[in-house]
């Protein structure tokens, strides 16, 4: 008993340094879907803080050319989607990161720094030291770069930064607030991001990053700019699958999302993942489907667990072939073809073939009366079983009403697998798929002359 009071008593003074120096608290904000960067422990990016008129400055590394300047870092806004390019700053492919310097222009009390990111996959997560300073050390050096210590010429450390979740990719939004108690984190002119890639398995590990907050104690109250997204959200009856309509952008169109589309989207999802499985593969849970007024003359398109709806294109075909067309996205969202992977032994699967079979389901299973794939005297000359979408679609069904009611299953998994050759409509048929692909415009041939 003794003996333990003693122990705590010469801890003490030690502690009571430690706390006299820093209790710096590194709080994260994580949605893998996106929820308009709305997180429990990190506030709002805001649009006036200290760091809205400071100087950031590049130290090492290089700036990707196909992302934004630094000025995107703390212009107060956040990009609308996860892929986004020219609304985050990120290094280099290729590269391990780099070193930002933020200079606030006058020794500030820093109150609170809050960064955001935001991508799909492994770009998302955030993995930086920040360092401060004052500026004022006969030591300092204001732009120390990658293999100097910050530390040894007039920087302090304030924080490591690490959102990678243990597990998966962590794409999704990240952000993260770096604050002092009640207190403030220190007065300093100048902030050191030294940022590294989250991963080197590919040449795309370097942090989407989407905003830099800096919080002045003295400051004004901090106004978030963010435009709050309008969300539906809802998931299938037995709680399995979780969607999000963003109808930020479409308010017009919420009233018809929220009935017409949810439904098929609640109806239609299941059912494709369902219909598509592999082995050892399950496919998202979640998923967004965005509209979105930057996608040009692309109706729709998927990438990863996200749906993106061209809102001009969804007014106009809303009655026509919008929701088809939401169930072509759909499939792609479960064939996921587009994994990340570490096996370069990976065979791509054709395009043809990833485009056939979204459009064999939408237009023989989900809308079968629409006829909208078929082969007529109009579009048989130039019909071909790789003409891709709705024309390998129309070969799809063929060969599945003709050979094998399982192989367009067969052939997702093996493509979703990286096994798919063109040996494999040998094995299922006994046939090449260039024989198939004679036989089945012969079908069509005879078809349309007897009538
Ligand atoms: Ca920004
Ligand atoms: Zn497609």
């Amino acid at each position: 008993m003794r003996l333990v009071s003693t122990f705590l008593v010469g801890l003490l003074p030690f502690v009571c340094i430690v706390e006299a120096q820093a209790e710096i608290t590194v709080a994260t904000g994580y949605s893998e879907q996106g929820l308009g960067f709305t997180f429990k422990s990190v506030p709002d990016p805001v649009s006036n803080d200290a760091a809205t008129d400071a100087q950031f400055s590049l130290v090492d590394g290089n700036r990707d050319v196909n992302g934004g300047e630094l000025a995107v870092l703390h212009d107060g806004r956040v990009p609308t989607n996860q892929d986004q390019p020219s609304e985050n700053f990120f290094f280099s492919a290729g590269t391990d990161g780099g070193r930002i310097q933020i200079d606030l222009g006058k020794m500030t009390s820093v109150r609170q720094i809050n960064t955001y990111s935001w991508h799909g996959l492994t770009r998302g997560p955030q993995v930086y030291k920040l360092y401060a300073a004052n500026g004022t050390a006969d030591i300092f050096r204001p732009a120390p770069k990658k293999g100097t210590d910050p530390t040894t010429c007039g920087w302090t450390l304030i924080a490591s930064v690490d959102t990678r979740p243990k597990e998966g990719d962590g794409g999704g939004q990240h952000g993260v607030a770096i604050t002092n108690g009640n207190g403030v984190i220190g007065k300093y002119r100048y902030l050191l991001v030294d940022a590294s890639r989250t991963e080197a398995r590919d040449p795309f590990g370097n942090t989407f990053f989407s905003e830099i907050d800096v919080l002045d104690a003295d400051g004004p109250e901090p106004i978030s700019t963010v435009q709050k997204p309008v969300l539906k959200t809802f998931d299938s009856d037995d709680g399995n699958f979780h969607y999000i309509i963003d109808v930020t952008e479409a308010p017009d169109l919420a009233e018809w999302a929220t009935k017409e589309l949810k439904q098929v989207i609640l109806e239609w999802y299941p059912k494709i993942v369902a219909m598509l499985p592999s082995e050892g593969y399950t496919a998202p849970s979640k998923v967004a489907f965005r509209f979105r007024s930057d996608m040009g003359n692309i109706p729709a398109s998927a990438t990863g667990a996200s749906v993106n709806l061209n809102v001009r294109w969804f007014r106009g075909e809303r009655d026509r072939e919008a929701l088809g067309s939401v169930v072509h996205e759909m499939v792609h969202v479960v064939q996921n073809y587009w994994r990340p992977r570490r096996d370069r032994t990976f065979a791509p699967t054709p395009g043809w073939l990833t485009e056939g079979i979204p459009d064999y389901i939408r237009w023989f299973l989900f809308e079968p009366q629409s006829k909208g794939a078929e082969i007529t005297k109009g579009n048989l000359a130039s019909a071909k079983y790789d003409g891709s979408y709705r024309v390998s679609g129309n070969f799809l069904d063929w060969v599945t009403r003709t050979y094998d009611k399982e192989i367009v299953r067969k052939l997702n998994a093996a493509a979703r697998e990286g096994k798919y050759t063109e040996e494999l409509w040998n094995e299922l048929t006994g046939k090449t798929v260039k024989e198939l692909g004679d036989e089945w415009k012969i079908f069509h041939e005879k078809r349309l002359s007897a009538k």
